[in-house]
């Protein structure tokens, strides 16, 4: 079965790759001729989750699905959230986002957040919606260079190590979207797609 996954980020294109079965094959935007970046004008991960599907199944005619991602911070009251990805008003600049979380953190004791990524999927006239959460802290300086976005600064709940000291493996064991794929994945499994 053929699926796009609605998305022009690279790393998550490739997070993905690496936990979906073999019977579907993948598509990104590029392999669709989507060029376009699709506005994400909602005001929760949900919405903007739904915008991306809807925008590839409609003008496109694919089956597809898409993942909206945030970064919530309990002492920034779910801050950077929905606005994650352009959080320090720069583009999408994960280096200038990190450091405006870090500077908002400065003095801050309650360094508690999560990772949440919503996941919609549009299948033949019907929608799904998975999610995946991964509860962690937010330290003191950025650490490691693997991953993405603000992997460097997140380090999951019982763990030593940042996401972004963690390899792609190790990440994708215990990811907020390696939880949300688990779901869309078993979805396919009981569908015997
Ligand atoms: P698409 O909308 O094209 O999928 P995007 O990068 O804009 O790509 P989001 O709207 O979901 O994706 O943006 C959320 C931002 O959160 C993203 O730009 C990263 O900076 C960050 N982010 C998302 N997933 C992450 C992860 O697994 N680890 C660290 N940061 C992540």
């Amino acid at each position: 079965m053929k699926l796009v996954f609605a998305t022009h980020n690279a790393h998550k294109l490739r997070e993905v790759q690496q936990l979906l079965p073999a019977e579907i094959e993948l598509l990104s935007l590029d392999d669709i001729g989507c060029m376009e970046e699709i506005p994400e004008t909602g005001e929760t991960l949900e919405e903007n989750a739904k915008i991306k599907a809807d925008h590839v199944t409609e003008t496109y005619g694919f089956n597809c699905f898409s993942d909206d991602t945030g970064l919530l911070i309990d002492a920034l009251n779910g801050d950077p959230g929905v606005y994650s990805a352009r959080y320090a008003g720069l583009g999408k600049n994960a280096n200038a986002n990190m450091d405006k979380v870090l500077s908002k953190l400065q003095n801050e004791n309650d360094r508690n957040g999560h990772f949440k990524t919503v996941i919609h999927l549009n299948l033949n006239d019907e929608s799904f919606v998975f999610s995946g959460i991964v509860e962690g802290s937010i330290l003191n300086a950025k650490k490691g260079q693997s991953g993405f976005g603000y992997d460097p600064i997140f380090q999951p709940q019982g763990y030593s190590k940042s996401f972004g000291e963690m390899s792609a493996a190790e990440k994708n064991r215990i990811s907020h979207r390696a939880r949300a794929m688990q779901k869309l994945v078993s979805f396919f499994k009981n569908r015997q797609l």
